[in-house]
């Protein structure tokens, strides 16, 4: 009798020879050196502990308890012992604290990104609270009062599983998401600790994931006897979130946790802030400009997210097309199927450069020796790189599990969830349209599309020395009548920019 055996645990660090190469080109060999074993152990982990983790952590989805026996509101959310040992090895890997790692100078987000691709598609979701912890570091470390700087990035940042702690990101609303400005949270003034001007929060946040976490930066509108509409009449605030077990969240009621088509492990809730107080960070009414610190780093994330996402994919299906037979041979041996399987690594590839390109940026930024033309190019680089590789994983996820026959389509497969969890990358951190518009914006504001369309040129030009001067000139015009139509469709109003986003993406 025949049973189809099925697919292995592949080891996605050995495996991944585009990463080892692209990481011989962007890290110095002594920091490669340093760091190489740990991608090797991280890379054992994915086909080992971690695969178990993640399987545990998705058959046991977070619960919402409201009330004890007797009545009293409690709010306890109870997730999976798995997702507490997820949470205590990515402070054992310093998956945060990485990017903060002063020995590694410039080059530590490449250091780290290539920590966080490797850890990222086999973490059932535990990269979205890893993403926003180190978002919150970066405000926090560019924007806070110092005492409260000093009493959270040192957790945020820790590699002790005991002093880690997580931050949530708490922006979007009922009235919006994409349009933050519609905010109807209120902050009330209540009192001065040291430096921290603090206030109570009032209002419901409608999406809130990681809502195990310690602390949140969210939005609110300061109501000093009036308040202002619009974002620009939205601050940006840390909330220290305080639970006593059995006793519920201080001034925070969770209402539900979200019923989601995937991101099964990930605790996602509605919360009503009804006077939890919290620290005002940076200027009243720059919330919006003061947040976007926060998405740059995220959006980062979300791009690690699907170059690791499409990675997991394509292991797998070539992993199975070994052992599966079809027409009398193996999948991998029939020349359609390889082609397909050839066409998905090259995605992979593709994306795992880009992303790199985006880690390096970063870290030059932050270590401060960005040139001008880079931090431009980076301001741009992070919403295109975000949303581009939230698509393809969603089309390298549908490829894989078609891939798989019909097993592809069955849930104790486990591949469903690969299709699952992608589709949430287009949508958090800013939907396709959302960021289309975004680099249409930073492009009016600093040129920053035109910094990284000239720097592709210009690579391309160095690349293909060899190539007639007369093709490099049709490069060049091209390039410059992709750039003109971005600027004139900024000129059209909001119909026309959408058209040219789409273009820009
Ligand atoms: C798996 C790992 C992945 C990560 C997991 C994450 C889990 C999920 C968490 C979430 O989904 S959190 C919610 C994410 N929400 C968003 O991403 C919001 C999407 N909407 C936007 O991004 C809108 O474009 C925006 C809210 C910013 C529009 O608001 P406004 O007020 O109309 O913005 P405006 O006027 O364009 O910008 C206000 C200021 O912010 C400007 O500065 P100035 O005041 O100095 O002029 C902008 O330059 C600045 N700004 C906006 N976006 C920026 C930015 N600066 C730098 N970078 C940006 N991206
Ligand atoms: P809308 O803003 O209503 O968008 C609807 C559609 O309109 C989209 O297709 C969008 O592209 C389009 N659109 C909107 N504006 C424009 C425009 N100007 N031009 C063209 N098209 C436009 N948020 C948090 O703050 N914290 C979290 O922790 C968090 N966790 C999440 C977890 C999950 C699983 C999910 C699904 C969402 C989470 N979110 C979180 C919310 C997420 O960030 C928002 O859902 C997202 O930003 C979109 O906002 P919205 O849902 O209000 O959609």
């Amino acid at each position: 009798m025949f049973f189809q055996e099925p697919p292995g645990r592949p080891d996605l660090y050995a495996s991944d020879e585009p990463l080892h190469a692209l990481l011989r080109q962007r890290l110095p060999p002594e920091v490669l050196q340093e760091i190489r074993p740990q991608y090797e152990a991280l890379g054992r982990a994915t086909a080992g502990e971690l695969w178990d983790w993640m399987i545990r952590a998705e058959a046991e989805p977070p619960v919402h308890v409201a009330y004890d026996a007797w009545g009293r509101r409690i709010d306890e959310i109870r997730t999976s012992p798995a997702w507490e040992e997820l949470r205590k090895f990515s402070a054992r890997q310093g998956l945060v604290a990485t990017g903060y790692d002063e020995r590694f100078g410039e080059h530590r987000r490449v250091a780290q990104a290539a920590l966080l691709y490797l850890f990222s598609g086999t973490s059932a979701t535990y990269s979205c609270p890893l993403a926003m912890t180190d978002a919150a570091t970066r405000v926090l470390l560019d924007l806070a009062p110092g005492g409260l700087r000093d009493r959270l990035v040192a957790g945020l940042t820790s590699r002790d599983p005991g002093k880690f702690i997580t931050s949530g990101q708490w922006m979007t609303e009922r009235t919006g998401g994409s349009d933050v400005g519609n905010s109807e949270t209120i902050a009330r003034p209540s009192r001065i600790v040291g430096d921290e001007r603090r206030y109570t929060l009032h209002g419901v946040k409608w999406f809130t994931s990681a809502t195990t976490s310690e602390m949140a930066l969210t939005l609110a509108r300061i109501d000093d006897g009036g308040t202002t509409p619009g974002s620009r009449g939205l601050s940006l605030f840390c909330v220290e979130i305080g639970r006593e077990p059995g006793r519920g969240w201080t001034g925070i009621a969770v209402n539900r946790l979200k019923d989601k088509l995937g991101t099964k492990a990930l605790p996602t809730a509605e919360l009503t802030l009804d006077g939890v107080e919290a620290t005002l960070i940076g200027e009243p009414g720059r919330g919006v400009a003061n947040i976007s610190g926060m998405l740059n780093v995220t959006r980062l994330y979300n791009a690690i997210a699907s170059a690791s996402g499409i990675r997991r994919a394509c292991a797998l299906a070539r992993d199975y097309a070994g052992r599966r037979s079809a027409f009398g041979a193996r999948l991998i041996e029939l020349p359609l199927h390889q082609a397909t399987l050839d066409d998905m690594d090259a995605e992979a590839a593709a994306v795992l450069a880009l992303v790199l390109e985006g880690a390096a940026l970063l870290g030059r930024a932050e270590a401060g020796t960005a040139t001008e033309a880079e931090r431009r190019r980076l301001r741009a680089l992070i919403p295109i790189a975000k949303l581009t590789t939230a698509k393809q994983a969603v089309a390298i996820a549908s490829e894989a599990l078609e891939c798989f026959g019909g097993a592809g389509y069955v849930e104790d497969t486990g591949m469903p969830r690969l299709l699952r969890d992608a589709q949430v990358l287009t949508i958090w951190e800013g939907t396709t349209n959302v960021l289309s518009l975004d680099v249409l914006r930073a492009e009016a504001r600093e040129g920053a599309f035109t910094a990284l369309v000239q720097d592709l040129v210009a690579r391309a030009e160095r690349s293909y020395a060899n190539v007639a001067a007369a093709d490099l000139a049709t490069l060049r015009v091209g390039v410059r009548s992709l750039i003109a139509q971005v600027k004139a469709n900024m000129g059209r109003g909001d119909a026309a920019m959408q058209a040219g986003a789409r273009k820009v993406a």
